[in-house]
This record gives C-alpha cells, sequence and structure tokens, in this order.
C-alpha cells in the first residue's frame, strides 16, 4: 500500500522515498531502563532554595542510535524532580534558551498569581524567572509546563514537562515507599508522534485531532519506548502523571495485578483504594503502591488499555533492601465546607473555538472574581459529547457530584484533586476555597480544560481572588528576602 503512493513520482525521488521508508522500519526503539529524572540539588542562599533550570532545545535518543530534537529544561527531554518540603523557601530560576517565548506554570502549586508562570509571566528569549514562594501545601506529586497563550500544547509537546514532589512531615512519617527511584517512581505518560525519520517530534494536528486528541502512536514513560524497571520485591510506589496533550489513558497491569492509589492530584487519600484499572485524564495524577512481596522473577507490564500500548516492565529482580507496609489510614483531609458561592461553567463550542460559558479565552477579560476564604460550590456542565476536564490554579477542590449524584462519584476521586475529567455530557460539582494566596487582574489566575489542543483553542478563563493575605506569602514584601 505504502509503495503505491510512488507511482506518480519520479524515480529518484522515489528511491530515496523508499529508503527513507525502509530506515524507518529499521529504527528501533532504544532498549532500555526506565530514566527516572535527575533530583537536583538546590542552591542555598540565605536560606532559600535556588533550583536554576535551563529551558533548551536538546537532542534525545528515544530510538537506537538516532538523535530527535526536542525541547528540555536541564535534561535531553522533560526536566529533573524538584524536590520540595512544606515551608520551603524557594526560588524556581528558570532561563529561556529556546529560540522563542515560553512560560513555566507550577501545576497544582499553591502560590501567588505573580508566581503562577501562565501567559502573564512570559519569559523572553535569554531571559531569566525566577517563580518565588514559601510552599504551603500537603505532600503529593505536583508538576511543572509551560502555559503560553495558544502555545501551551506545542511546547509541552516537545518535551517541556517535569515532576515537583512535595513532602511533608506527615509523609515522611507515614510507612509507604520513598526512596526515589529504588521503590518510589515518578511516572510521566505520554504519547508521541515521530517524523519517518524519527530525528522529529510531529506536532500537527488536524482539526479533527484538536478536538477528538491529538493521540500519537508511540506510547512514552518518561521519555522512554518501552523501557524496564528493575524492582525490589516489596511494595512499589508509582507516581503516576497523564503529561500527554489529549489522551486518556486506562492504565493497569496485564496480569490483572491489584494495586492500590494513596494519593490524588494535591495531597494522600485519606485511605488507600484498591483497583486494577485507573483511568487518567491530561494533567491527573494518581500515587498507586503495587505490593510485589511475592512477585520475585516475574515482570509484570503496565500497559494502556483504551490503545493496546505497553508503558513500562517492571521486572522483579532484586531482594527487598527495606519492607515499607502501607497503613490503611494514610492522612485525614479538612472536612467539606458548606457553599455560600455558586458558580455554572458551562464548557462548549462557538464557530469553531472551544469555550467556557460561551466565551472563548481572552487574555485582557477577567471572567470570575473570587474573595479569599469563601466556600464556592462550581457546577461543571460538559454541554458536548466528547472528552473535557476542568483543572483550577493554585488550588485543589473536592469533587461531591457527579452527574447530579454524590453515589457516582467515584472512591479515588473523594481527595484533594485540582483536574476532574468529564465524559461527554458529564457534569460534576465541587466544592472549592481559595486560601493564602490572591491573584490581581495583572496576574490572575485561569481554570481551563486540560486537553492541550481545547486550551490552546479557547477553553480557558480567568479569575481574581481579593482578601487580605498572610504577608509571609505576599510576593512584594516576601522578594525583600531575595
Ligand atoms: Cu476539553
Amino acid at each position: 500500500m505504502q509503495r503505491r503512493k510512488f507511482l506518480g513520482l519520479t524515480s529518484i525521488t522515489a528511491l530515496s522515498l523508499i529508503i527513507g521508508t525502509n530506515k524507518t522500519q529499521a529504527a528501533e526503539a532504544l532498549n532500555q531502563a526506565l530514566p527516572i529524572p535527575e533530583l537536583i540539588t538546590p542552591t542555598d542562599i540565605n536560606g532559600i532554595k535556588h533550583f536554576d533550570l535551563d529551558i533548551q532545545v536538546a537532542q534525545h535518543e528515544f530510538y537506537a542510535g538516532i538523535m530527535t530534537e526536542t525541547y528540555s529544561i536541564s535534561s535531553t527531554y522533560l526536566g529533573p524532580t524538584l524536590l520540595l518540603t512544606n515551608g520551603d523557601k524557594v526560588s524556581l530560576n528558570y532561563t529561556n534558551m529556546l529560540p522563542e517565548e515560553t512560560t513555566m506554570h507550577g501545576h497544582g502549586m499553591h502560590v501567588p498569581g505573580e508566581m503562577d508562570g501562565t501567559a502573564h509571566q512570559p519569559i523572553a528569549v535569554g531571559s531569566t524567572w525566577s517563580a518565588k514562594y514559601t510552599v504551603n501545601q500537603r505532600a503529593c506529586m505536583n508538576w511543572y509546563h509551560p502555559h503560553y497563550m495558544h502555545k501551551t500544547a506545542p511546547h509541552v509537546y516537545q518535551g517541556l514537562a517535569g515532576c515537583i514532589i512535595i513532602e511533608d512531615d506527615e509523609s515522611r512519617a507515614l510507612d509507604v515507599p520513598q526512596r526515589y527511584g529504588i521503590d518510589d517512581i515518578p511516572l510521566v505518560l505520554q504519547d508521541r508522534f515521530f517524523s519517518a525519520d524519527k530525528t522529529s517530534l510531529v506536532y500537527n494536528p488536524s482539526r479533527r485531532q484538536i478536538n477528538m486528541g491529538y493521540i500519537g502512536d508511540t506510547f512514552i514513560a518518561n521519555g522512554a519506548i518501552e523501557p524496564t524497571f528493575e524492582a525490589e520485591a516489596k511494595e512499589l510506589r508509582i507516581r503516576l502523571l497523564n503529561g500527554s496533550n489529549s489522551t486518556m489513558y486506562n492504565l493497569g497491569f496485564t496480569n490483572g495485578k491489584v494495586f492500590k492509589q494513596i494519593a490524588t492530584d494535591n495531597a494522600f487519600l485519606e485511605s488507600p483504594v484498591s483497583m486494577s484499572k485507573i483511568v487518567l485524564s491530561p494533567g491527573e495524577r494518581a500515587e498507586i503502591v503495587v505490593d510485589l512481596t511475592n512477585d520475585m522473577g516475574s515482570a509484570l507490564v503496565l500497559k494502556e488499555f483504551n490503545y493496546n500500548k505497553t508503558f513500562l516492565t517492571v521486572n522483579v529482580s532484586k531482594e527487598a533492601t527495606d519492607i515499607t507496609t502501607t497503613p490503611n489510614h494514610l492522612t485525614t483531609l479538612d472536612a467539606i465546607e458548606t457553599p455560600t458561592v455558586q458558580r455554572v461553567f458551562r464548557l462548549g463550542m462557538n464557530r469553531g473555538e472551544f469555550t467556557i460559558n460561551g466565551k472563548s479565552m481572552d487574555m485582557m477579560r477577567i471572567d470570575e472574581r473570587l474573595k479569599l476564604n469563601e466556600v464556592e460550590e462550581w457546577e461543571i456542565i460538559n454541554d458536548m459529547g466528547m472528552n473535557h476536564n476542568f483543572h483550577i490554579h493554585a488550588t485543589h477542590f473536592r469533587v461531591i457530584s457527579r452527574n447530579g449524584s454524590a453515589a457516582q462519584v467515584r472512591a479515588n476521586e473523594k481527595g484533594y484533586k485540582d483536574v476532574v475529567h468529564l465524559a461527554g455530557n458529564e457534569r460534576v460539582k465541587f466544592i472549592v476555597k481559595m486560601t493564602d494566596v490572591t491573584a490581581d487582574d495583572a496576574n490572575p489566575y485561569m481554570f481551563h480544560c486540560h486537553f492541550l489542543e481545547h486550551e490552546d483553542n479557547g477553553m480557558m478563563g480567568q479569575f481574581t481572588v481579593e482578601g487580605n493575605t498572610n504577608t509571609s506569602f505576599f510576593p512584594s514584601i516576601y522578594n525583600l528576602l531575595f
């Protein structure tokens, strides 16, 4: 079939294309161990942890012997893991060495508007922008990625994303796996299209793909194609991130092995939830613990079942060097409060542009004005027949109903979330309260669909938060510390 296309071409062109095709067939995925993103050591300056990060053009080996051009953060694809402790004073210093402007947003980070890293805080070519704040939230895994107007999707696609692990006293005291790279691993799940010669990542979605998902034919984990991880015969904690642009992942082990979800986007669950499949929409995180104690010598395949792809093979090949026994009680979450404000957000489309409440994103328009410490109920209504999700910056929410029913809220979405999935024509209600940090008209927060093609094509809005903050989190005063 492929060759028929060449019939009308000159023989030389056809020959070169055929050679190109053969070369493509010869390209083999690098047979490799799962890359574990580096944990970089910050520089302590006057009690502030400085992380220096270079956003750059790079070359990454996905296929044996072939270098693929990427964007990355102080790496060859993706970026290092930033390990933060609740209460840390940090300065994430991003230097833009790309040939174009970008931004770097801390997804899930509870920070003031001017430190949020959205399109309102662009990083000019050759310049450095710093996100400075005091970490003030529970243990979880967040992530950093660009948030540039109309270009979030292509920038993330080229490789710009990294994990932020937050620890606190409670997480450190829990008997859960927490040896990074040994029994506690981040897993950034993505899918990509490569050029025929594998030297570049191809971002060129059609109108249909913008709507229905730009779903690559090659699935990657931490920037590797079907890598393997050598695990100890004990509990293994995997911090899953759906880092794709717009793909729903339905994950599980091919042997049906049951695992426990211990954390949602922004915190531990109160108790682990047992499951054999987990669905994650773009931007969502889930920490799972799989008990490999009795699996010595076996290989477990972590698979994506919607598209029948392998993400990772876990070889249980090492004796346990430190036993953990994940407890049945993990944390106590704050009680869900009674709302005093209601808002409705309808996800739709108008003249080819995605909309929220009939409006496409406008950086000059503030869509909602919130007050600090006011308890709000937001209803998100998906007016379309396609998948969407909904993400709010700088905070977490608690889902209280799905399609009008509290019983339809899944056991594993009862924790702190910052992204919630809505299948076609679904609706969700959640309770949200902004605390500690504010955002003004010049540096507002955003809410949006995290299917990046939808976000880039209008499905996003902006909100401010007004009120008196604790000055220790207020950057203009806090900046004096730097
Ligand atoms: Cu969407």
